[in-house]
């Protein structure tokens, strides 16, 4: 059993949520997902009355204590992509994924060997390559 942080776009915009929620509930058959929130529909609620400075504080806690980290990066998120540096520089395990025909990712994680990157095509896909990681 792994404690995964799970990364995917708030801010950056909405349009994956629902694949997000349907990620999450796969990985957490066998593992503990610390950030389930991410795929949540009503998170503009829960959003509400949130700090920032506490978002922050309490996402990085969470990618230190995490073993792995997966990221869905087909909707681009400034957020995301700072989640992946700060893992990279903590030295966590770190498995991005995102949807060849939707998106080109920036060359900064494509191009950085550091990050194992998941191309795919269609969902299916991302449930096998997260049975073999996990
Ligand atoms: C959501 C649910 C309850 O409270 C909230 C408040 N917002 C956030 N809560 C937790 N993590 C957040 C929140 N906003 C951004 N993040 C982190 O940044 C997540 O871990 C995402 O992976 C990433 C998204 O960044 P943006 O730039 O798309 O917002």
């Amino acid at each position: 059993m792994k404690k995964i942080y799970f990364a995917g776009s708030i801010r950056g915009g909405r349009i994956d949520a629902e694949l997000y929620g349907r990620l999450i509930k796969h990985m957490q058959k066998d593992n503990i997902v610390l950030t389930e929130h991410i795929g949540s529909p009503h998170l503009n609620l829960m959003e509400q009355g949130k700090r920032d400075i506490d978002i922050y504080d309490q996402d990085t806690a969470w990618l230190r204590e995490s073993d792995i980290v997966i990221a869905e990066c087909t909707c681009p998120s400034l957020g995301v992509g700072y989640e992946m540096a700060y893992a990279e520089k903590i030295g966590k395990p770190c498995h991005i994924f995102y949807d060849r025909s939707k998106a080109q990712l920036s060359a900064m994680l494509t191009g950085n060997p550091y990050f194992c990157i998941h191309p795919y095509e269609n969902e299916a896909e991302i449930y096998d390559a997260l049975n073999s990681i996990l």
